[in-house]
């Protein structure tokens, strides 16, 4: 299986994030896809490759192009304003809500005020590296989509910063760039057909939903921590299936605390059955493995025997596979979790020195 990674990430490395009233260190740090590129690397399943650059086209068609805009601009535009913090993040946002405010207010100038203009929360900081390293996770993720069209089965993008909480005009959750969504509008460019979209992460990944909830070509189906429980709070609920064309082409499993292997792999299979028919061949699979039952932020109790599970029960279904890294912050564990994931996606056996001929 060809695996894209790009070394880029490593100038991202957000040095804190708030939470719940905690300023505290960052989850989303450079180890986690360090734990998988030695994982992958290890294993001779895969071959590592650096991704191609693919330029910024398809992701001014995805995100409204003043988001990509201020990412690009706002590291040396907060440098030049004279403040000198380790990291951009917002504190204020907009409220539309307020009556007086209704209509869309204009971009701010202020560097503080752009930034929650453009964005929903306090965990995502913007580092010096941040959008050279977003860009990086974007060519990732094409250059493995680029794989599945030239004929691969399946292809694994190591994306980081990750992308499925990031919308049309909106960054947060970690993510700036949503690397799922321009990979399906390459998809869909390139004439693919109706293009699903599968995601794994623990959160409920609401940039990807709302990029596609008026799309009837494009499937999305998540389980996730209950929304009324878990970040991002605001969306991931049941009776959330789309609107216009896309009506019915959302489908969303919000799941309690503690589920269990057993009890996932049943969402699981509710998510495969319900995309079976609505796709033309193709899924893309959000995968964050933050459902670990030892993610130090998360609430599911899934021990690694079911990420090789999970992987060959979705590629089972006989679809073609983009497989973009998401979430997982159990960072000792992670790249194998990622690695048995593949493995089973692969049709492979979940250990590779206990099968050598398995390779490949
Ligand atoms: N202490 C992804 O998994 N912060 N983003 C929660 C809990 C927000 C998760 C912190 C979680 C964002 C891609
Ligand atoms: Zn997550």
């Amino acid at each position: 299986m060809r695996v894209v990674h790009s070394p880029l990430h490593l100038l991202h490395e957000p040095p804190f994030e708030v939470f719940s009233g905690h300023p505290g260190p960052a989850w989303e740090v450079t180890a986690r896809a360090e734990s998988i590129r030695a994982a992958l690397a290890a294993d001779p399943a895969f071959a590592l490759e650096l991704p191609a650059e693919h330029g910024l086209e398809l992701a001014l068609a995805v995100h409204e192009p003043g988001l990509v805009r201020f990412l690009a601009e706002a590291w040396p535009a907060w440098q030049a304003s004279g403040e000198r913090p380790a990291a951009l993040m917002a504190d204020t946002f907009p409220y539309p809500r307020s009556r007086s405010a209704r209509r869309r207010p204009p971009e701010p100038r202020a560097p503080g005020g752009r930034v929650g203009y453009w964005s929903f929360d306090t965990t995502s900081p913007i580092t010096a590296g941040t959008w050279i390293a977003a860009r990086a996770a974007l060519d990732v993720a094409l250059t493995a989509a680029d794989a599945v069209l030239a004929g691969d089965v399946v292809a694994y993008g190591l994306c980081r910063p990750p992308g499925h909480h990031a919308g049309r005009s909106t960054f947060g959750g970690y993510c700036y760039l949503n690397n799922a969504a321009v990979v399906v509008a390459r998809l869909l460019g390139a004439g693919a057909g109706r293009i699903g979209i599968l995601d794994l992460d623990f959160h409920h990944g609401n940039g990807t939903q709302e990029i596609f909830w008026e799309r009837g070509d494009v499937p999305y189906a998540s389980l996730h921590g209950d929304p009324h429980r878990v970040y991002p709070y605001f969306s991931g609920h049941a009776d959330e299936t789309g609107e216009g064309a896309g009506a019915g082409a959302t489908f969303n499993q919000p799941l309690p605390a503690g589920t269990d292997d057993t009890a996932y792999l049943t969402a699981l299979d509710r998510s495969l059955d319900w995309l079976a028919g609505r796709h033309d061949g193709i899924v893309v699979v959000s995968l964050g493995i933050d459902t670990y039952g030892l993610d130090p932020i998360c609430d599911f109790a899934l021990t690694t025997p079911a990420y090789h599970e999970a992987g060959r029960r979705v590629a089972a279904t006989g679809a073609r596979l983009v497989i973009l890294q998401e979430g997982g912050y159990h960072v000792a564990h992670l790249g194998e979790n990622v690695r048995l994931w593949l493995r089973g996606a692969a049709g492979l056996t979940p250990d590779a020195a206990a099968r050598p001929g398995d390779g490949g």
